[in-house]
């Protein structure tokens, strides 16, 4: 085995979350490699440990939102809902970890302040907040996409007079909401999740609603021991229909375009989608991201319904998306009748992409010449996607390369995995790999397995060190613009690309082309020998 030897560990993987823990089985139980998984939170859990708000669920069908990877794990789970909710996920990785025996690697209570590669020792030293340093052959960042929550910079928001919460800092202990007026900031998929539940909590609810978004009911419902009975029986056809999609669901398309079908059909096929809740309306149509009339046809149909939900025609109105194609910005499901609760006499609708929010004063929120009285401020304001939570690492490769610096101006990646210039550092779901565009668990096991397969192919062949080319790194850039130039994602504004927050470059940070054409081209580079890396014995020749 090609180990550099000198090393606390082999391998230092930061989060514990899915796939944290499914990094830390594969490399210790299949590799036999030392490991250790730094985790700045108390537990596992990653997202589901962090977004504790009311009404927090996956927007995935829970039969594929956790590991096909051991037969026994996937048999004896078993979600009561359709879409889980945020405790079950919790739940479901603090079984993970417990069947696997996975918690005695873990280091709680941690977290990263830095991680550089020093090129004359050829290793990794990560630094934590407890003034420890670690040093490992492999650096593994497997932080999630969506873990730096961001906060605009309001004015005023110190002078506040009442509480105030980020959805993705909710406290452990909840919020008492009875008899509060309570401030929603946020319309993107949380503040659609967690609206219903502010409703009904509080005393009154005030939405501040910048850009209007295209929700589509989830039609959630208990999961029944017959459901899962039959879920199971197939359940090995599933899965592999499940990674042998574009999105990790296994869902077929209606039509390939609008041209294919009578406006008889299409009017059914849409009903259908409707009625049958999950993304159904993403798969009318096969180019509903790349063709606007069919994208169209459907943001119409999703605008009639918003319409006939919602009594008062203003209130609607206001909901109405037009400004972006249905799906350019992510497509949020609602639950528990999220545009019912605006028929709601204690729920109001204010619209500050007319009137932005100007100030936080001590009463509430000020828009235009009013102020809107608040006893609790709830940002449902998202995240520095993507990019942010690798960043917020602080990571330095070969001669000080700092990687913020590196992606300036956009992610720079090879196949989302590894980054020229930082050598043994590999990235589950990174910028430039299909990750949030798909089922995250099944992204997330293509990843672990190409990483952990590829160590394997380094200890089998007595290699010490790989990184990508710079080459591989420039076509792979070149392969996304492309694909995402046939997109209609840059109709809109949307973290998908950065532009939610000021001053981060606008460029698209996630791989568009699905997850087939990705994962053929991720085996044809093992097909290839690692086509475009570089494969290193020695220190020597790896920073030459
Ligand atoms: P998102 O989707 O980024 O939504 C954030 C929301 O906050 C969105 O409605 C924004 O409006 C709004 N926002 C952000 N800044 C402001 C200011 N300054 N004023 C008013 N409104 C503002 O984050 P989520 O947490 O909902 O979802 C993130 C992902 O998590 C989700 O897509 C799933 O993949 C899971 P905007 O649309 O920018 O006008």
């Amino acid at each position: 085995a090609a180990q550099t030897g000198d090393t606390d560990v082999d391998a230092v993987v930061v989060g514990a979350g899915f796939s944290g823990l499914y990094m830390l089985h594969r490399l210790r139980d299949e590799l036999g490699l030392s490991v250790k998984v730094i985790e700045k939170a108390d537990d596992v859990g990653g997202t589901w440990y962090w977004n504790k708000y009311p009404g927090a669920r996956c927007d995935s069908r829970s039969w594929f939102y956790c590991f096909s990877f051991d037969e026994e794990i996937r048999d004896e789970w078993q979600y009561s809902e359709k879409f889980p909710e945020q405790p079950e996920i919790l739940e479901y990785q603090r079984f993970v970890a417990d069947r696997l025996d996975l918690r005695r690697d873990i280091e709680f209570n941690t977290e990263v302040t830095s991680a550089a590669f020093d090129e004359n020792a050829g290793v990794w030293n990560v630094e934590t907040d407890d003034g420890s340093t670690i040093s490992s052959q492999f650096f593994v960042p497997a932080v999630g996409n969506l873990s730096k929550p961001y906060l605009p910079d309001f004015d005023g928001l110190e002078s506040f007079g009442g509480e105030w919460y980020h959805t993705a800092k909710w406290p452990e202990e909840g919020v008492d909401l009875s008899g509060k007026r309570v401030g929603l900031v946020g319309t993107g998929s949380t503040g659609i999740q967690i609206m219903p539940r502010l409703a009904e909590r509080s005393e009154h609810l005030t939405v501040f609603q910048r850009t209007p978004n295209y929700g589509v009911p989830a039609r959630n419902e208990p999961l029944t021991d017959e459901e899962w009975e039959e879920i199971r029986e197939n359940y090995e056809e599933m899965w592999e229909e499940a990674h042998a999609s574009d999105a990790g669901l296994g869902f077929d398309t209606e039509f390939d375009s609008i041209d294919e079908a009578s406006e008889e059909e299409i009017d059914r096929a849409l009903e259908e989608g409707w009625e049958n809740g999950a993304q159904g309306l993403l798969n009318v149509f096969t180019d509903v991201m790349v063709n606007e009339e069919s994208n169209e046809r459907v943001a119409e149909f999703i605008r009639s319904k918003i319409r006939e939900i919602v009594d008062d025609p203003e209130v609607a109105e206001k909901l109405v998306p037009t400004d972006h194609p249905y799906g350019a910005k992510r497509p949020p499901l609602t639950y528990d009748g999220y545009y019912e609760k605006y028929n709601r006499d204690d729920v109001e609708l204010v619209d500050v992409g007319e009137s932005p929010i100007e100030r936080i004063e001590t009463d509430g929120i000020r828009t235009g010449d009013s102020v809107h009285d608040l006893d609790i401020i709830v940002f449902a304001t998202g995240f520095d996607a993507v990019t942010g939570t690798f960043e917020q690492l602080n990571i330095q490769g070969r001669n000080g390369i700092d990687l913020e610096e590196k992606w300036d101006a956009g992610p720079r990646t090879h196949l989302g995995l590894a980054v020229h210039g930082f050598p043994n550092m590999f990235m589950v779901t990174g910028p430039q790999s299909p990750s949030v565009l798909t089922n995250m668990t099944v992204a997330i096991e293509q990843h672990v397995e190409w990483i952990s397969d590829c160590i394997e192919y380094m200890l089998d062949n007595d290699y010490s060190f790989i990184e990508p080319t710079e080459e591989a790194e420039n076509e792979w850039n070149e392969h996304n613009d492309e694909v995402v130039d046939q997109t209609l994602f840059d109709q809109a504004n949307s973290w998908y690309r950065g532009d939610n927050i000021p001053g981060k470059e606008s460029t698209f940070l996630i791989y568009p082309g699905g997850l087939i054409a990705y994962n053929e081209k991720c085996d044809e580079v093992v097909e290839n020998d690692y086509e475009g890396f570089e494969l290193k014995r020695s220190i020597e020749s790896a920073i030459a």
